[in-house]
């Protein structure tokens, strides 16, 4: 299907409009009139207006929507288990898959892996889990159909002791670039306490397969302009919160984009509270002119202010992002013309595909959420052990009764 790329249009679903309510009805009257538009006969028939004198808020937002179709628009399906060795499997966490690749007809994947169950920080944190993610290394699998998946082995430890990533190495994404492979993950050095700063950290090889050279030093860490209260080892008691990202930055992936590298990452505050969208979570950026480095945050920062694990890809000139579990624009796409004023492109309904891994050879210009077709999740087979699988999703371009036509 041909799909039409003149610039994209920016859909304006104010999810928190400003409510400026008029004490009496001729105020209301004149104001309406005040800010009136010229509305077409066609468009009052298409967005069912019933007067043009009064026009609700709903009906002005609707009436400053573009003309576009349905195009940012999905919905997830139910979630398929992968076979052979990325199977769930009692006693292994395998979640947090990267973006999937294809070289030499085979898909990649690299994700967070450990072993045993999560005790969490009640006890000895010096020798217990604290999280499913805690003591993970970075493993990868391959497949050849995207279904049955081999499990290859290691392909980034943890550093030795002492060094910023001796506690655990998760949460990865992949990077092919001028015939060169880059590893992005989060890091964390011991003691996993509930304070800890969590870093990111990279590392390179010449092939997917490795051998995989790790960066000595951590390549983004979080705002160091938070202030705890007292020594306690409570997250949430804070002199003073800092920037988004001041406890932790987390979910790394980099883009290529516009001769440069757009570090895209969700950023975890001292502090954190939950507001009228769940977990205060928000994304930024960090642009580097090299694939190590050194990456600069954006003086933008935060770049979203909802969602949980990054989820984006390049899209007409653009930067598209699935945001989602928290924050009042969670279950949207939004896209950024410049990769970074991101504007709301479609609400979808509820997402069940979390810490998504895309499909980086789907082609992603064929239209919007072509390279959501199908791509790699994780699901909580219980809270010790989870699993990755497989998400699908489609456009919803028909709704009909049994037996009914769509035309
Ligand atoms: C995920 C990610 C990060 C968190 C944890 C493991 O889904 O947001 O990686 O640290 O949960």
């Amino acid at each position: 299907m041909i799909y039409k790329k003149a610039i994209i249009p920016i859909v304006c679903l104010s999810i928190l409009a400003a409510c400026n309510a008029p004490t009496d009805k001729n105020e209301n009257k004149k104001n309406m009139k005040e800010d009136s538009m010229i509305i077409s006969d066609e468009q009052m028939d298409k967005l069912g207006i019933t007067n043009k004198e009064y026009l609700s808020a709903a009906s002005k937002r609707a009436l400053k929507w573009p003309n576009i179709g349905n195009e940012w628009f999905i919905e997830f399906n139910e979630l398929e288990p992968l076979k052979g060795d990325l199977a769930y499997e009692e006693g292994v966490v395998r979640r947090d898959p990267s973006a999937m690749i294809k070289v030499n007809g085979k898909y990649y994947v690299w994700y967070s892996r450990s072993t045993g169950p999560t005790q969490g920080f009640g006890g000895d944190i010096e020798n217990d889990k604290v999280f499913p993610w805690d003591r993970c290394d970075i493993w990868y699998a391959t497949s050849e159909d995207g279904y049955t998946w081999k499990e290859e082995g290691l392909a980034v430890p943890r550093g030795e002791k002492g060094a910023y990533d001796d506690r655990s190495v998760f949460t990865v994404e992949i990077m092919a670039h001028d015939g060169k492979y880059y590893l992005c993950y989060q890091t964390v050095k011991s003691p996993y306490n509930v304070r800890v700063k969590n870093q990111i950290g990279l590392a390179w090889a010449d092939s997917p397969d490795g051998p995989w050279t790790k960066s000595k030093k951590p390549i983004l860490s979080p705002a160091d302009n938070g202030i705890w209260k007292g020594t306690e080892q409570n997250r949430f008691l804070v002199e003073k919160k800092g920037d988004f990202d001041s406890h932790k930055v987390h979910d790394p992936c980099i883009l290529p984009y516009k001769g440069k590298f757009y570090l895209y990452y969700k950023g975890e505050q001292m502090g954190e509270e939950i507001t009228f969208g769940g977990r205060q979570i928000r994304h930024g950026v960090a642009i580097a002119d090299n694939p190590k480095g050194p990456y600069v945050k954006s003086p933008y920062n935060p770049i979203s202010n909802s969602g949980h694990e990054i989820c984006v890809w390049p899209y007409n000139g653009g930067i598209a992002a699935l945001i989602t579990t928290d924050g009042p624009e969670k279950n949207t796409i939004q896209w950024a013309p410049d990769g970074i004023n991101f504007e709301i492109m479609s609400v979808i309904p509820g997402v069940n595909a979390h810490a998504i891994g895309l499909n980086r050879s789907a082609d992603n210009e064929k239209e919007p959420t072509e390279i959501l077709r199908w791509g790699l999740t994780h699901v909580y087979n219980n809270y010790n052990y989870q699993s990755i699988m497989r998400f699908t999703s489609e456009r919803k371009t028909t709704h009909v009764a049994k037996g009914e036509s769509a035309k």
